[in-house]
């Protein structure tokens, strides 16, 4: 079902410094951004390989308010890692699949995620304490 690990999303207060911090110490290079609203962030995707059915990334998370996931998550833990996503190459099918063997799903259908990929989030308490994304990338 995974195919692979699409990014590792962390939570911080400053983009900016974090994009900078991130290239200049690991030689990474942004390939996007973007404000999801839907979210509650402003997102950098910083690119790290290529693989089987997409790449493999570091997803650098700037919360848009303090009532959104990442803006409490900072509020309660402090910057660090937010959550791991698995790219999977049907995410209706797999969160079927994964609802069916009991973990709580977070969004009743995909939403809109970075890059033009379709997303949905598995409940950290199922899953040994990890927010869990799915993310299926766009069809060309
Ligand atoms: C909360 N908990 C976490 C967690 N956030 N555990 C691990 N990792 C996290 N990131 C724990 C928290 O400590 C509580 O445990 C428990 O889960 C319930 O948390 P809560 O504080 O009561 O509830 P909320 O209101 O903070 O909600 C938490 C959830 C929320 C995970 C339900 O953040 C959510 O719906 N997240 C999905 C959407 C999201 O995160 N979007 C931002 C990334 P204790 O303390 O009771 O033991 S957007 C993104 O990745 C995009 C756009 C993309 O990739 O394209
Ligand atoms: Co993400």
């Amino acid at each position: 079902m995974f195919m692979r690990i699409d990014h590792v999303g962390i939570a911080c207060h400053d983009l900016e410094e974090k994009i900078a911090f991130f290239e200049r110490t690991f030689e990474l290079t942004v390939v996007a951004r973007e404000v999801n609203e839907e979210q509650g962030v402003k997102e950098a995707m910083l690119h790290i390989a290529d693989g089987n059915g997409g790449g493999s990334y570091i997803q650098l998370l700037e919360p848009l308010g303090p009532d959104t996931p990442v803006g409490k998550f900072l509020a309660k833990r402090g910057e660090g890692v937010h959550h791991v996503a698995f790219g999977v190459p049907d995410v209706a099918e797999a969160m079927r699949e994964i609802g069916d063997r009991g973990v709580r799903l977070l969004d009743e259908a995909p939403r809109h995620g970075t890059m033009g990929s379709s997303i949905a989030f598995l409940h950290p308490k199922d899953v040994g304490g990890m927010l869990t994304e799915l993310v299926q990338a766009p069809k060309h």
